[in-house]
Parts: C-alpha cells; sequence; structure tokens
C-alpha cells in the first residue's frame, strides 16, 4: 500500500464526511471534472456486521491511449462501525474496473481516514492494488504502473478541489 493524502484540511470532520461520502455537490462537481458519468449509489445501509456498506456504479473515462477511453466501474465502500460521528471515520473503498484488460486480476483498495484535529481536521487515504489471481511478469508490470499513475493523478486533483472548497468555507466565515 501507499499513503497518500496525509494534510491538514480546514473544515471539520462532519463535513468531510458529507463532502466525500454522501451525494453532495462537491461529488458531482468533481465528477463532472474528472469525466465520471452516470453514477449511481444505494443507500448507506447496515449490515449484519454492523458496519454501513454502500455500492456505487459509474463509468469513468480514461486517459491512456493504450487502453479503451470508458470502463465501468463498481465501488463497494464499507464505513467501519469503529467509526465516531464527528471524531473519526473508516471507510474502505473497493474498486473493480470492469472493462480494462485483465480486469479480472486486480481491484484497488482505498482506505479513507477522516480524523478529527480539533476543527481543522487531517484526512488521509491508503491505497492498495490487489491480485485477485496469479499475475506475473509483464503483465502485472502494466497493471501496476498503470494503475498508480491514475491513482495518484485521481487524489491529487482531489486534494487540490478540497483544498478550494476549505478555501471557500474560511471565506465566508463557516468554521
Ligand atoms: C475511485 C486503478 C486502475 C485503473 C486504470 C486501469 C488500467 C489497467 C491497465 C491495463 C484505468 C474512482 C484506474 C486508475 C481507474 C480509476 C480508478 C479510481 C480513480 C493496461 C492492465 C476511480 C478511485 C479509483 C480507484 C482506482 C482507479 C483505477 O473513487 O488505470
Amino acid at each position: 500500500g501507499r499513503l497518500y493524502l496525509n494534510k491538514v484540511f480546514h473544515m471539520s470532520a462532519s463535513k468531510m464526511f458529507a463532502l466525500l461520502f454522501t451525494d453532495s455537490s462537491f461529488t458531482q462537481r468533481f465528477m463532472e471534472i474528472r469525466r465520471i458519468t452516470d453514477p449511481s449509489s444505494t443507500a448507506w445501509q447496515k449490515d449484519d456486521s454492523g458496519n454501513d456498506k454502500r455500492v456505487m456504479n459509474y463509468t469513468i473515462t480514461i486517459n491512456n491511449p493504450l487502453i479503451g477511453k470508458f470502463s465501468t466501474a463498481t465501488e463497494n465502500q464499507t464505513l467501519s462501525k469503529e467509526s465516531r460521528e464527528g471524531q473519526y471515520y473508516q471507510v474502505d473503498a473497493v474498486v473493480h474496473t470492469h472493462d480494462v484488460p485483465y480486469h479480472d486480476h486486480f481491484y484497488t483498495q482505498n482506505r479513507y481516514y477522516i480524523i478529527r484535529v480539533s476543527k481543522r481536521k487531517c484526512r488521509l487515504v491508503y491505497s492498495d492494488v490487489k491480485y485477485s489471481k496469479p499475475t506475473f511478469g509483464l503483465i502485472k508490470t502494466f497493471i501496476t504502473k498503470n494503475s498508480w499513475s491514475g491513482i495518484e493523478d485521481y487524489f491529487r486533483q482531489l486534494a487540490e478541489l478540497l483544498e478550494e472548497e476549505a478555501e471557500m468555507n474560511q471565506a465566508v466565515g463557516e468554521s
């Protein structure tokens, strides 16, 4: 795994959670910029183990001449029962891209931590590319390389947009 976005953003933990994990206008805008289309999502729902789950489906636009221009994707999100409203949130997001080469070999696991640090707060993302089948040599190199560059790009832009959002909040004197 790798660590991304170890940053303090100037907004409350609950605001950050609402921006990223509800149907917010922030999410809509971010998806528009990333050209993620046809999003659909189930509501958060408790499962037998006490965690909250939801499933998202969407189509991503891919910026890689080697691959088709679009792929459908499914993202399974789990909000851990260890989460505490306003204090600490842990969301595991497992992303499967269905229409890329070797799509049955791998998936991406992103773990989001939203932690309250006074009124400012900190957000961390760990990412990992996992293999669901034995995968070797060139194919593995290919998947690894292309995945990390896409993931990096995605989170770099997400951080940018979140910082913009935080500035806007401060400008109107919101906490
Ligand atoms: C989520 C990881 C890999 C995948 C892609 C696959 C190339 C396969 C290489 C072949 C296209 C929104 C990515 C980047 C698509 C986008 C995914 C996003 C950004 C040649 C073997 C989608 C977070 C996320 C996780 C994983 C990303 C994919 O919220 O390179």
